[in-house]
């Protein structure tokens, strides 16, 4: 376990905190479907130097001196990333996910331009075009939804529909909360049709998608895809614009800077330089291929013991359970209950909930975090019975205590990168 001496001796405040989040990783089951755990390598290049220098601008052309090293680290990650992706550009200063789209917005529009998303009842994220969002001040949004819950498939012909009534500047594929693969090519056909860049927002698949677990929407066609680097693909919190063409790269590269951010957070490029060496190493395809099965065998043992998943099933890396439907209670609930054994998920809305985000009527989970502390099928369904177990005995306060010692002792047989040895 790190010791974190120095930090010990100055803020033991901050110290306790980070200890006691430590502990609650090594514990604890994470099924958060966007997380993961970084290794050794990428964790220890988060805390260097890096931090103490400023770099706006681009390797090679910045506009303060002392860049020697900076520039070297930025090309490495640069490199590493259109490798991985098979990308003609990669901008990997964005400082996280939302900041990535917003630059990548302002590159490609206009104000008052339209953009085509996933509605986020569907699937797609705030960043698509919520009214919350100050982008919809800004763009006009329209939307895209399944066709069929009970499959997921998409209503492609929908979406041609309104593409070529509101003539939308931007495709967008993507999104936080849809378990199933889509159909780029479609998707990019009828792009075409009425002269819209694509743009695949694959920040949850991006990990599987490096991996080759996953398709790559650049070999269907896709101009530019935006992500973060923390997911799937394991990296520092962050995120990346990825182009097909220098052309597009050019756009981004003046709307990230100094369109939209200062200058870049460079530790965080240097890890990011790391993590995508070790993602380009053949155990990262392993892993993205594990990633996928582990969720298949998970969300076939829910269904095996009555489970309503929304879409039937799951093609990636996370399910959505309809809780409300296997259980009678919220996604709320079962959130609170999990997370008292041990087990972290989120409440999450499903495709037309008729409750609130807060006290939505399901959870979101995925595998990405379990499966990179080593667990394989077998252990999908001792987590299974661990939360069906919880939720059958969830008003016996005894029962509940029992298991969540039951799931910290099966949890300590799998390390933890950076926290415990493998
Ligand atoms: N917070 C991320 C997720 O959990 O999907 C998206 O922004």
């Amino acid at each position: 376990m790190p010791t974190y001496t120095a930090l010990q001796a100055a803020d033991p405040d901050v110290y306790r905190a980070v200890i006691g989040e430590m502990d609650r990783q090594r514990e604890g089951v994470e099924l958060i479907a966007s997380e993961n755990y970084i290794s050794p390598a990428v964790l220890e290049t988060m805390a260097t130097v890096f931090n103490n220098k400023y770099s706006e601008g681009y390797p090679g052309r910045r506009y303060y001196g002392g860049q020697e090293f900076t520039d070297n680290v930025e090309r490495l990650a640069i490199d590493r990333a259109k490798q991985l992706f098979d990308a003609g550009h990669a901008n990997v200063q964005p400082h996280a996910g939302a900041p990535a789209n917003v630059a990548m917005y302002f590159a490609l529009l206009e104000p008052g331009d339209t953009v085509m998303g996933m509605d986020l009842s569907h699937g797609g994220h705030l960043t698509h075009g919520h009214p919350v969002t100050y982008l919809t001040k800004i763009f006009k949004f329209v939307r895209y939804k399944m066709k069929d819950v009970e499959t997921g498939e998409i209503d492609y012909d929908d979406m041609r529909k309104v593409a070529l009534a509101e003539k939308p500047k931007i495709i967008l594929a993507g999104f936080s909360a849809y378990p199933r693969e889509l159909n780029y090519a479609k998707m990019k056909a009828i792009a075409d049709e009425v002269g819209a860049v694509t743009v695949a927002d694959m920040a949850h698949i991006a990990g599987l998608i490096a991996g080759k677990a996953l398709r790559n929407p650049f070999h269907d066609g896709f101009d530019v895809i935006t992500t973060t680097t923390h997911k799937t693909l394991r990296g520092p919190r962050g995120g990346m614009i990825l182009s097909r063409t220098e052309e597009m790269g050019k756009k981004i590269d003046k709307s990230v800077f100094p369109g939209f951010q200062g200058g870049p957070i460079m530790q965080m490029v240097a890890a990011k330089a790391v993590a995508f060496g070790e993602a380009l190493k053949p155990e990262f395809r392993e892993y993205a291929k594990q990633v996928v099965a582990n969720s298949k065998h998970l969300a076939k043992f829910f269904m095996d013991h009555g489970v309503k998943l929304v879409t039937n099933g799951t093609d990636n890396h996370l399910m959505l359970i309809d809780c409300v439907a296997s259980w009678g209670i919220g996604g709320g609930e079962v959130e609170t209950l999990l997370d008292s054994i041990g087990i972290t998920l989120n409440k999450n809305m499903i495709a037309n909930d008729t409750r609130k985000p807060m006290d939505p009527s399901g959870v979101r989970l995925g595998t990405p975090a379990i499966t990179t502390r080593g667990m394989k099928e077998k252990d999908m369904e001792t987590l299974g019975n661990f939360m069906l177990t919880a939720i059958q005995n969830r008003s016996d306060a005894a029962a509940v205590k029992k298991l969540h010692e039951e799931v910290k002792t099966f949890c300590l047989r799998f390390p933890v990168p950076g926290i415990t040895a493998a």
